[in-house]
């Protein structure tokens, strides 16, 4: 009986501290939080998942060595749907990102001239 007590609480810190290590590119920040990371040019993750009006805890992460900023637009790829702008090299932000209410996939970019075509571009998903 002793035994088995002890062996469940040694996978439960397992299971602790696998979830904290998951998420891959993307990494965790805290609860329900992720880290976006913005370098030159580039955003990791590239692609994002979120339900229909889930709201996102995202920390926008410049670790880059230029300014970059996130928009996130309609399935249209004009309207912006959120905007974050000028984040500075070495700044991190705390954003609440809603996702649209409908499915689909939309882009992030940032808009600093270059940087999207250089490849700073990413997709979110939204699905139930
Ligand atoms: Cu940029």
């Amino acid at each position: 009986m002793r035994w088995t007590r002890v062996g469940m609480g040694i996978w439960l810190v397992l299971a602790v501290v696998l979830s904290a290590c998951g998420g891959g590119g993307g990494g965790a920040a805290g609860p329900g939080g992720l880290v976006l990371e913005m370098g030159d040019l580039y955003f990791k993750p590239n692609t994002l998942t979120a339900k229909p009006g889930q709201t996102l805890q995202i920390t926008l992460d410049n670790r880059g060595s230029l300014e970059h900023n996130f928009v996130l637009y309609d399935a249209d790829g004009q309207t912006v749907l959120f905007e974050k702008d000028a984040i500075q090299p070495g700044q991190k932000v705390n954003i609440s990102l809603k996702a649209p209410e409908k499915a689909g996939t939309y882009q992030y970019v940032c808009t600093v001239p270059g940087h999207k075509e250089g490849g700073m571009v990413g997709t979110l998903t939204v699905q139930p």
